[in-house]
């Protein structure tokens, strides 16, 4: 592994050491008639990009149980413990009620779902665990399509050991299994460098289909990647397919998801688009990319990105001035008690979370 390596960490000198070559030999002599243009930021990004795929796909080929803690990977070490553990109600109740420690697979039936169990990825570990994780976005091969429809968004897709979208059925019914448990969202980012930032909400929760899945948080309350969802805070989410934001126009200029290829809490338009295309890095196109604005702009696709949720601790939440709290009862799903009824998560279409 470690020759393999070496000889991917050569390939990229080399590459690297010959584009160099190209941009100054063209930058000093200039007039030579067989230069061509120096290559702007732009390009020298495609080239980088194009050379971090194709070291990727070389490493791939070589090992193909290379994985994504280093660069070159095809995916994600993900464990199944759904032989091991009973189900349970969440994540949070697994490791609460059955001492699981160890992040993977678990599952699990929300007591306000008629159907069950489901498949999901449990955090176990990090910051004393109880997480679901339910979207990854990663350096993957291959990645997922995220540009997907309503019934997509809604059943969940992808695999646990790439990337995926748990589901709105499931988010929902994870955030309203009660009337009093309030939920932490956690989103964590990745750039290209290997820098990361995070931004924590509480009061999260998501509302029922027949409130499209509207997104609902109290205000950012820690983090450091400035706050890219709070102006998506009490809006429904859309997709393609399905155009619930606040844009006006002709057809092709009315609906976020589809001018920038993504699914979200649009409003007109966006701060944040972690469901947008996966661009690898600086773009040139205009907020298609997996962008959370305050801290890589609306050009800049993200390497990493996730988002989890588990019931938020006890502890006072700093309510400082401009917070606004949309955490009302209203739209909660298990007012009542009852199981809803989901038969599209018996559906073909579910191929992520079905046991
Ligand atoms: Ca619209």
């Amino acid at each position: 592994m470690c020759a393999r390596w070496e000889l991917a960490t050569l390939l990229v000198c080399l590459l690297c050491r010959w584009s160099a070559g190209q941009h100054t030999s063209e930058g000093t002599s200039g007039s030579s008639p067989l230069s061509v243009a120096a290559p702007g930021p732009a390009e020298m990004q495609d080239i980088q990009n194009m050379v971090r795929r194709t070291v990727r796909q070389i490493v791939s080929q070589l090992d193909p149980s290379a994985e994504v803690a280093s660069s070159g990977s095809r995916t994600r070490k993900v464990k199944d413990f759904t032989r091991q553990f009973h189900v349970g109600t969440s994540c949070h109740d697994i490791q609460l009620t059955q001492g699981a420690d160890r992040s993977g697979v678990y599952l699990v039936h929300p007591a306000n779902l008629a159907q069950g169990p489901w498949k999901v990825y449990c955090d176990l570990e990090t910051e004393g665990g109880g997480w679901t994780v339910f979207q990854v976005r990663d350096d993957v091969e291959p990645h997922e399509n995220f540009f997907r429809n309503w019934e997509d968004y809604k059943v969940g897709f992808g695999d646990f050991d790439r990337e995926f979208w748990l589901g709105n059925i499931l988010i929902w019914a994870l955030t309203n299994a009660d009337n009093s448990t309030q939920f932490e969202l956690a989103i964590d980012l990745e750039d290209w460098s290997g820098n990361k930032r995070f931004a924590r909400y509480r009061g999260f929760r998501m509302g029922p289909e027949r409130d499209a899945y509207r997104l609902y948080h109290q205000n950012l309350y820690y983090g450091n990647a400035g706050d890219s969802l709070f102006s998506h805070n009490g809006l429904p989410f859309s997709t393609f397919d399905v155009d619930n934001d606040s844009r006006r126009g002709n057809y092709s200029e009315r609906s976020c998801a589809r001018l920038y290829k993504g699914a979200w809490w649009y409003g007109n338009c966006h701060d944040s688009n972690l469901n947008g295309w996966y661009l690898g890095g600086a773009h040139r196109s205009f907020a298609d990319g997996v962008n959370w604005y305050t801290w890589t702009g609306y050009q800049y696709s993200l390497r990493r990105t996730q988002m989890r949720l588990r019931p938020q601790s006890d502890a006072p939440i700093p309510i400082g001035q401009d917070t606004f709290i949309l955490t009302g009862r209203a739209g909660r799903g298990g007012d009542s008690g009852e199981r809803v009824d989901v038969p599209e998560l018996l559906g073909p279409a579910n191929t992520l979370t079905r046991p």
